[in-house]
């Protein structure tokens, strides 16, 4: 295994560093600012400190948790000075980040043992990500060995399908698709029988972000998600939730309807650059205790990572 992919190497911590500027400058601007020039850690010091974490899009529950984890830890270790909250602190997120973590190799490195076709059906609000983080996952696996196919699930927004072509052509991935308003569930079942016959390692379902309803949605999925169990024993394996970092804690609530029809496995998020608001991710993994598998951090195809708390929260702090 490379182990860069573990992301253990915590310097130079380099790109992921700089596209979450933003996110950093509004926590630790504010958290330093707090420390600066107190001499003793105090009540009143900590409840500033609750308030900047819960303007953080960290959440109000999570702050709050994170405080009292810090307080007893202050007092255990008898601290006095100011100076030493910032580090714990950072102890405390990653330990909360990492605790709900499962092992998630099957989903983010090559498996050299397993010749099952791999499944990941791809959920998600319009506009979150889907169809882009479908191609860098891809064009990920591809540098890894494997072999990707792609399916046009999603039939029904105009230029969906003509979108996932585009990547397709671009990353030299086949794109399985049929016309628009094509049943997405028989699409999926004529590609993964194509996906059988052609030693494909892994298959990527693009599916619609909105149908007329929200019910139907959960319906068409539900169905997408049992007809690839026909196809192929224990499939779809990887049902990945795409959610918008920008959309902070509203993204809780949209992810609660997925997990609860679906069973999602896994929570990729995207567009942490650009953002003040990657804090939300902190709040979002502690509500729905959904593992991350990837981040995302812009539009290009080398902007998804695997998520590794650590590297996450040093990339959130001074
Ligand atoms: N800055 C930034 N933009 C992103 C990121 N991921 C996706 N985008 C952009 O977000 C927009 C929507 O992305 P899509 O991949 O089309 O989203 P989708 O979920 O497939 O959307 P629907 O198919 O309409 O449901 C595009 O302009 C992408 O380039 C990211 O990590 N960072
Ligand atoms: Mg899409």
């Amino acid at each position: 295994m490379d182990k860069s992919d573990l992301g253990y190497s915590r310097a130079p911590v380099g790109r992921l560093w700089n596209k979450l500027s933003k996110t950093r400058r509004k926590l630790t601007d504010r958290l330093n600012a707090l420390v600066t020039g107190k001499n003793v850690i105090d009540p009143p010091l900590l409840e500033n400190l609750e308030e900047i974490l819960f303007t953080s899009d960290i959440g109000v529950e999570v702050a709050q948790q994170l405080i009292e984890g810090l307080t007893q830890k202050v007092e255990k270790k008898s601290l006095s000075k100011p100076g030493q909250l910032k580090a714990i602190l950072k102890e405390e997120m990653v330990s909360l980040l990492e605790a709900g973590q499962e092992d998630l190799s099957a989903f983010t490195i090559k498996d050299t043992t397993s010749n099952i076709l791999h499944v990941v059906m791809f959920v998600g609000v319009n506009g979150v990500g889907k169809t882009t983080t479908i191609a860098k996952m891809a064009h990920y696996f591809q540098a890894r060995e494997q072999k990707i196919m792609l399916v046009a699930a999603d039939t029904f927004r105009a230029a969906a399908i003509e979108q996932l072509q585009i990547w397709g052509e671009r990353i030299g991935a086949e794109v399985i698709n049929q016309k628009r308003g094509a049943d997405p569930a028989a699409v999926v079942f004529d590609a993964l029988s194509a996906a059988k016959s052609r030693k494909i390692d892994r298959v990527f379902i693009d599916t619609a972000g909105r149908l007329h309803t929200k019910s139907n949605l959960m319906k068409e999925l539900k169905k997408i998600q049992k007809v690839a169990g026909q196809q192929v024993s224990g499939a779809p394996q990887q049902v990945t939730l795409i959610i918008d970092a920008t959309t902070g804690q509203n993204a809780i609530a949209q992810a609660q309807v997925f997990a609860e029809s679906l069973g999602v496995t896994d929570i990729i998020l995207t567009k942490l650059d650009g953002t003040a608001k990657g804090g939300a991710v902190i709040g979002i993994f502690q509500k729905l205790r959904i593992p991350i598998s990837f981040i995302c951090t812009g539009e290009g195809l080398e902007d998804f990572e695997i998520f590794n708390p650590r590297k996450f929260i040093e990339a959130i702090f001074d």
